[in-house]
């Protein structure tokens, strides 16, 4: 239940409205894992090209996850998670690279 209102009567009974289902969709963060192989330039044109960031921003990205082993790419819902993920891996192969790029709950 997201909210509830009440109504106190005048002759003392309480009104309650319940409101249930409501629920808004879980969303999944799409995350880049580092590895030794996959070239640096190339992780910033994925960043840019499936995650909308421009060089800048790809650059700082990247490099975060070159030093701390993975980070965050963006926050999305399921399905479009999913096609990302898969777009990252299927465009990473192509170029016999191992880029590994998976999907997480935000909880
Ligand atoms: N560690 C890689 C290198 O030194 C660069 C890299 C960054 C790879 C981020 C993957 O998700 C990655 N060439």
């Amino acid at each position: 239940m997201t909210r509830m209102a009440t109504i106190q009567k005048h002759d003392g009974t309480v009104l309650e409205a319940h409101r249930t289902g409501i629920r808004r969709p879980p969303l999944y963060r799409v995350l880049l894992l580092n590895d030794d192989f996959t070239p640096m330039d190339f992780v910033v044109v994925v960043l840019q090209k499936y995650f909308s960031m421009n060089h800048e921003r790809a650059t700082q990205i990247m490099l975060q996850i070159h030093r701390e082993g993975m980070g965050m790419c963006g926050v999305f819902t399921k399905d479009v998670a999913s096609t990302k993920v898969g777009q990252v891996i299927s465009y990473a192969r192509q170029h016999q690279h191992p880029l590994a790029c998976v999907m997480e709950e935000n909880e």
